[in-house]
């Protein structure tokens, strides 16, 4: 790996690359091969392919388990387990959300003619900001779907008070807090269900999958049926449904990462903490800090720059980018400035100024088994040889 001291030593001004091959934000972490493999030889004796197979029942037991929750409910992903967690809830209407997460969010209420409603986030903590989310009820509202941004969770208790006080309908979108707690209970036990995403680029994956957690019996009876067209029984359909199973492939990935996920949260929390030392005390750039008292899967690096820094975020992105160290803007421009809900809402920044902000200034740097400390001290050097350039 090249040394990087000096202005010349950086990509950006004509140097080779530090990295011939590009590292990646979301790198996926896989468990032991062998035991997956072994898996997989399994599932084809068994000749049990998918439709709640014996790997998918264990699996989900395991999650529930982890999460100190009562049911898991896997699914084929996490966008589908919003969609159907939505349905089961019978949201309609409009429902309130953050415009600063994933598209995911937004897409699963448009994608059943639901509206959704931005509130504005809390500067500091990234989630929604409980008063921000009053002033945005009106008679059509139904529900809340509070996100848990970067796994840190969203203000559960001032959101279920809200939703007490206004009868609405609260659940969250954990897709980030696979294994986080807040004050020592596990992130599934919240509102009334939460889901999870498996997606390849999380730090916890099943290829692809989702899961919806939740402590009540009725609802997870009733996304049990939808997420398989809503049959009891081989001839007998007594739910509107969909396809939203987990196959025993994904099940069985899921079952070596969940024995690999000490080792994948050691190296995440390993390398938080290496950016957050080695970037220490440069003007204008801070780190979004994770309480060491909760569990935490420290799977989202996220960097802020903010007006003192002598350089723009975006140029920070380029440095990095040039070095082949493939930072991210998540979740730049928020839902509310993509096409689809630019067009709905044309006006929407004004309320969500913070949104806007935080936006303008987060960098999410490469992290995961995939990430050795050497890796990340070559992203300090960039960015603090960038940054001492300008000054
Ligand atoms: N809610 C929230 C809050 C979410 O963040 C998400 C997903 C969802 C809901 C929906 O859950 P799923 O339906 O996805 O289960 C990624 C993921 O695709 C997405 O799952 C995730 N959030 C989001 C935060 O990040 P992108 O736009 O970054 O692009 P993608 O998937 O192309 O991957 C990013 C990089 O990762 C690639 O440049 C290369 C690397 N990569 C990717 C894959 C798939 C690999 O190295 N190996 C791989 O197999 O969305």
């Amino acid at each position: 790996m090249k040394s990087i001291k000096t202005p010349q030593d950086l990509a950006i001004n004509g140097a080779a690359p530090a990295f011939e091959q590009p590292l990646h934000v979301g790198r996926p972490n896989i468990g032991n091969r062998e035991a997956f493999i072994k898996y997989v030889e399994e599932i084809f004796d068994r000749d049990w392919l998918t439709n709640n197979g014996p790997v998918a029942q264990e699996f989900e037991k395991r999650v529930a388990d982890y999460h100190d929750v009562k049911h898991c409910v896997a699914m084929c992903n996490g966008t589908v387990a919003l969609e159907i967690a939505i349905r089961a809830l019978g949201l309609e209407g409009e429902v309130i959300i953050p415009s600063y997460t994933f598209i995911a969010t937004t897409h699963a209420l448009s994608w059943q003619s639901i509206t959704p409603v931005f509130a504005d986030i809390d500067p500091v903590t990234h989630n929604l900001d409980p008063d921000a989310v009053r002033s945005m009820i009106t008679p059509r509202t139904t529900g809340i779907i509070g996100v848990h941004l970067w796994g840190r969770s969203a203000p559960v208790e001032e959101l279920q008070a809200i939703a007490d006080e206004r009868g609405l309908k609260l659940m969250f979108d954990a897709a980030h807090a696979f294994g986080c707690s807040y004050k020592g209970t596990m992130v599934g036990n919240f509102g009334a269900c939460e889901v999870l995403s498996f997606h390849a680029t999380k730090f916890f994956n099943t290829f692809e999958g989702g899961a919806v957690l939740t402590n009540n019996d009725e609802l997870a009876d009733t996304m049990r049926l939808m997420r398989n067209f809503g049959f009891s029984g081989a001839d007998n359909v007594i739910h509107p449904g969909t396809n939203g199973k987990m196959i025993e492939v994904a099940a069985a990935m899921g079952m070596v990462n969940l024995d690999a996920i000490d080792n994948v949260i050691e190296a995440n929390r390993r390398n938080y903490q290496a950016y957050r030392e080695g970037l220490y005390g440069l003007p204008g750039i801070s780190f979004l800090a994770f309480d060491e008292s909760e569990r935490n899967n420290y799977q989202y690096v996220v960097m802020e720059v903010g007006e003192e820094c002598p350089v723009t975020r975006d140029q920070i992105i380029q440095a990095l980018h040039a070095e082949n160290i493939l930072a991210r803007r998540y979740f730049w421009p928020g839902c509310h400035n993509m096409k689809p809900y630019r067009e709905l809402y044309p006006h929407a920044g004004l309320m969500l100024t913070n949104t806007e902000q935080v936006a303008e200034r987060v960098v999410v740097l490469p992290t995961g088994t995939a990430m050795n400390v050497d890796m990340v001290k070559a992203a300090i050097r960039v960015v603090r040889v960038l940054l001492d350039e300008k000054r």
